[in-house]
């Protein structure tokens, strides 16, 4: 046994599944416990897992609860998540901290990603990555997720990044760490609430047999880092840029107002937004996850299909 094992809590349906060499994609809690207003959140959190499975995988949310790292949730752990407020957010430096002092966690994309693998899955579904903030010149504020794209092996399905982001800045990170950003269907990258960023991709595939094909050669190839997939969000929710920019704006002026910094500054800016827009980015925010689970699951499915 592997000394971090005695940390981890699976499921059994995921533990099935996992022995079974069946698809099982994972799934981030901070986007339940500090990316969304609650019952929205709850809500989401189990329509996302009803439609990896109804694509033929098996979902497995993690969060960090009573000194373990669960590996998919029940019901009333996600309602937990959803309602409770004093969640910490949990990234890679408060991963020891949070789980020695049995306090309730949600996992960012970097910590998720840290232990999907630790659980052996490949594939996981978010929202949106964290990335370079605008101002990072005077801040140094880059998200911990970048640094774990580069050095964890798994690969994350998300709709791009939020315009919060400075976008070019947050590319050239990837592209430095030597994370291959992938559009599927895209030749741009997707800006999260709308469908096309003036940032055209290197690498771009049509189809998730593409996609998984990639991902196998990755590995036969022994590079140990993440993938990043990025999937646009739906026409029919997309936002006018315009109008979601200024809004985005507007917002980051206010946190620089009141002095809102580190692991603050995200969860403050996505509720400012979702005031501001009366819930119009919020249903945006839903479209383009339940669209990522869709997409994820035909990825981690064909990744299964192919013969090894
Ligand atoms: N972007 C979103 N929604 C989110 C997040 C990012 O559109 O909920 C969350 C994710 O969990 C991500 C984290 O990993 O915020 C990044 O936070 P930070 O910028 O503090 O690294
Ligand atoms: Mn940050």
């Amino acid at each position: 046994m592997k000394s971090f094992e005695q940390f981890l809590e699976i499921k059994a349906e995921v533990k099935e599944a996992l022995e079974n060499n069946k698809p099982v994609v994972a799934l981030e809690s901070t986007i339940i416990s500090h990316g969304m207003p609650y019952p929205d959140n709850v809500k989401m959190a189990k329509k996302v897992e009803a439609i990896i499975k109804s694509e033929g995988a098996i979902p497995a949310t993690i969060a960090i609860m009573d000194g373990k790292i669960k590996i998919g949730l029940t019901d009333e752990d996600l309602e937990i998540l959803a309602k409770s407020n004093n969640v910490q957010k949990v990234s890679r430096r408060d991963l020891a901290n949070v789980i020695a002092n049995k306090s309730l966690g949600a996992t960012t994309v970097a910590s998720t990603m840290i232990c999907a693998q630790m659980a052996n899955i490949k594939f996981f579904v978010t929202g949106g990555i964290g990335g370079v903030h605008r101002g990072y010149e005077t801040t140094l504020d880059v998200s911990a997720d970048l640094e774990e794209l580069s050095r964890t092996d798994v690969t994350v399905i998300c709709a791009g990044a939020k315009a919060i982001l400075d976008l070019p800045k947050t590319m050239e990170y990837l592209e430095t760490k030597g994370v291959s950003v992938i559009g599927y269907q895209t030749e741009v990258l997707p800006a999260f609430y709308t469908r096309e960023s003036d940032i055209r991709l290197r690498h771009f595939v049509n189809t998730d047999k593409e996609l998984a094909e990639i991902v196998y050669t990755k590995e036969q190839l022994g590079l140990k880092n993440g993938l990043l997939v990025v999937n646009p969000i739906p026409k029919e929710d997309s936002l006018d840029s315009g109008y979601i920019n200024s809004i985005i704006d507007n917002a980051i002026n206010q946190s620089v107002q009141n002095g809102i910094k580190g692991k603050d500054v995200t969860p403050y800016l996505l509720k400012k937004i979702v005031e501001k827009t009366k819930g119009k980015s919020l249903k945006a925010n839903l479209s383009l996850v339940y669209n990522n689970a869709k997409v994820g699951a035909k990825i981690a499915k064909a990744y299964n299909d192919i013969e090894k």
